[in-house]
This record gives structure tokens, C-alpha cells and sequence, in this order.
């Protein structure tokens, strides 16, 4: 979809543009189908939240996902800019003291980038389920879309700490993978294609839910964006076949 057409297709509603769901994708990916995460000179960028703060609400509130996207999400990209600067000074300088350090601190940041870059196009205001071929490797790979849901759940309820819950493609299986996240980039395996995470940082919910991280897992079961899921599977098998 080009700018013009784009644009058409938004809704513009109370002053804000409104995306169709179907669109969160598209209006934030480079031409491959991935994520718009860099500028042409490869430094970090973060792309306009696909709606309003407000438009999650009830499930998310508005100063939990401004806070989040702002702070948590923004300061998340300015960190791996730095990141990136420090590891070319050390490179230029031919000085690789602290090397090792701002290479962990760029996997931690860009991970970040990219997980929360996802989740909220991942998110809705509508319910939608899987269908197509995202529904048919669900049932090949877990039996049950509903088996599915008790498993990522599960996975994202029960984190250790900060981390996130994962629905990928990996490619070297050929097959969907429920992740274990921890932090932003532990417990991964090589080469999976994020399709659908969920957030469970304290930061996600504590404003709202407290200490009740499986009532704001279950609260978002409801506005997860399947559409979103399947346009992603699709980009996956696309990009890797
Ligand atoms: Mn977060």
C-alpha cells in the first residue's frame, strides 16, 4: 500500500487517525514486510503507535501505554543508538575494552525495539481469532487454537522476572514455537520470526493490575490481533522460503 492509498484508507476519527487492523502492518514495514526499525543510515527509529493511547482501553489504559511507549519502548531505541555509537567509537579507536559490554547492552535494547515494535500492532480493540494458514500450522503445530491460548498464556504468566510470551516461525523447523522470554532477548532460539508477543514487564500492567500479571494476560486474550499474526506469518514464510 503507498502513502496516498494509506491514507485512504485511515479513518479519521475524533482527530486522530485510526487504523483498520489489517493495516497496523503495512503502514509501518519496510518493503521486504519487515518492521521500519531503522533510518536509511541505520540508526534506530520508533514508529507512530498504529492508534490513540485511549484506543486499548479498558484492557490497557491510556497511562500505562503512554508511559510504556514513551518511556519504556522510546528510551529502549535511544539506548541502542548509544549502544551502536559506542561499539563503532571502539572499532574506530581500535580500543575493545568495553566491547563485550555494549554488545549485551545492544542485543538487550535492539531486542526491545523490536519486540515492543510488534506488540503494538499485535493489539486491537476488536476480537479476532486465527484463520487461513496461521489457523492450519496452529492446529498442526498444537493440536487447538484454544490449546494455543493455554499455552502462550501459560508461557507468559509464568515468566521469571521481566519478559515476554512469543508466538513464532522457525524457519529451520518449519514450524510455529511458543517462547519463554526473559528480559527481551533470553531463552530464544536461533532464527525465529516473532509473530505475536505479549508484554509481561511490570511496567506493562503494575498501573492498573498491581500485582495480578494473569489478570492483564487474560485481559488481553480479547484484543490480541490475530490479522496482524497471520499477515506476519505470511511476510515469515515469504522472507525465509
Ligand atoms: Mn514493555
Amino acid at each position: 500500500m503507498n502513502r496516498k492509498e494509506f491514507i485512504q484508507n485511515s479513518l479519521i476519527i475524533g482527530g486522530a487517525t485510526v487504523l483498520p487492523s489489517n493495516s497496523f502492518l503495512s503502514a509501518s514495514v519496510n518493503e521486504g514486510g519487515l518492521d521500519k526499525l531503522v533510518d536509511e543510515s541505520g540508526n534506530f527509529i520508533q514508529t507512530a503507535l498504529p492508534y490513540t493511547e485511549n484506543f486499548l482501553e479498558p484492557s490497557m489504559d491510556a497511562e500505562t501505554l503512554h508511559l510504556h511507549y514513551t518511556f519504556h519502548h522510546g528510551g529502549a531505541v535511544k539506548a541502542a543508538n548509544t549502544d551502536l555509537k559506542k561499539i563503532k567509537e571502539a572499532l574506530d579507536s581500535n580500543n575493545l575494552e568495553t566491547v563485550d559490554y555494549w554488545t549485551k547492552k545492544l542485543s538487550f535494547h535492539f531486542s526491545s525495539h523490536i519486540l515492543h515494535s510488534i506488540f503494538w500492532t499485535n493489539l486491537s480493540n476488536k476480537s479476532t481469532s486465527p484463520s487461513g494458514e496461521l489457523l492450519s500450522r496452529i492446529e498442526k503445530n498444537f493440536g487447538s487454537y484454544d490449546k494455543l491460548k493455554s499455552y502462550i498464556a501459560a508461557t507468559a504468566k509464568n515468566v521469571d522476572g521481566n519478559g515476554w510470551g512469543i508466538l513464532g516461525y522457525q524457519p529451520f523447523s518449519d514450524s510455529l514455537v511458543v517462547l519463554q522470554c526473559e528480559n527481551h532477548e533470553k531463552l530464544t532460539q536461533w532464527g525465529v520470526i516473532p509473530l505475536l508477543v505479549i508484554d509481561v514487564w511490570e511496567h506493562a500492567y503494575y498501573l492498573k493490575y498491581k500485582n495480578k500479571r494473569a489478570d492483564f494476560v487474560d485481559a488481553l486474550f480479547p484484543i490480541l490481533n490475530w490479522d496482524n499474526a497471520a499477515q506476519r506469518l505470511n511476510t515469515a514464510l515469504k522472507i525465509t522460503k
